[in-house]
């Protein structure tokens, strides 16, 4: 019998978290975002396989991946402009879940179309765990689901909604986590089918190296 599951310590779902005009507003931010930071396709480290997801970034630093590997940078890789800022009511999120001396550094905004998937990953590549990583649905329900520290554990899975927030933090700021499945037409916030997520993170600096 697979061994029973027990969710993370860390873990918060707050359902409806924002509220339908909260969410239009979001929304509309978003939009103006990527209307100077257009959704790109990121590809595999190695192989370069597309990811099913789109993606665009505002802050200091983006997220992004290519065949080069998995990095934040501080431009849009295609345009080469900085990022757009990331919208005040992000800003406002993350200073209720996040330690009051670490900043909103980057806010990755991935785009899922109704067939789109997130697999199994850990969000392991900022330089520091201190702050949660703080994420909020907008648009069609999601199937999200949740591991521990090893990618072949018990697994729990929760659906997401559009104004859903999950923080992850504690012992869930390293666990695996991903999208099964989209319920294509479960919102009618978006003009289109699909679903936005936005991750609110502090990426830190990258540990000096020490010549000897
Ligand atoms: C998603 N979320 O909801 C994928 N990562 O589309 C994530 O990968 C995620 O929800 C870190 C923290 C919270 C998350
Ligand atoms: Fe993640």
């Amino acid at each position: 019998m697979a061994r029973e599951f027990q969710w993370p310590q860390g873990l918060l779902h707050l359902p409806e978290y924002f509220d339908l005009e909260q969410q239009q507003r979001l929304l509309l931010e978003i939009r103006g975002i990527v209307a100077q930071a257009p959704l790109f396709q990121p590809v595999m480290p190695r192989s370069g396989r597309p990811f099913s997801v789109k993606m665009s970034n505002c802050g200091r630093l983006g997220w992004v991946s290519d065949r080069a590997g998995y990095r934040y940078q501080p431009t849009h890789p295609e345009t080469g402009l900085a990022w757009p800022t990331i919208p005040q009511i992000l800003l406002d999120l993350w200073r209720e879940y996040a330690p009051d001396d670490l900043v909103a550094e980057a806010c990755l905004i991935n785009f899922y179309s109704m067939n789109a998937k997130m697999g199994l990953h850990q969000d392991r590549d900022e330089h520091d765990f201190r702050a949660p990583v703080i994420s909020v649905s907008l648009g069609d329900s999601a199937l999200f689901r949740v591991g521990g520290q090893s990618r072949s554990g018990a697994t729990g899975s929760l659906k997401l909604q559009s104004g859903d927030v999950v923080v992850l933090g504690g012992e869930a700021r390293t666990c695996f986590h991903g999208i099964d499945r989209i319920y294509a037409g479960s919102s009618r916030l978006l003009a289109q089918q699909g679903r936005l997520n936005l991750t609110i993170r502090h990426v830190g600096e990258p540990a000096p190296v020490i010549k000897r």
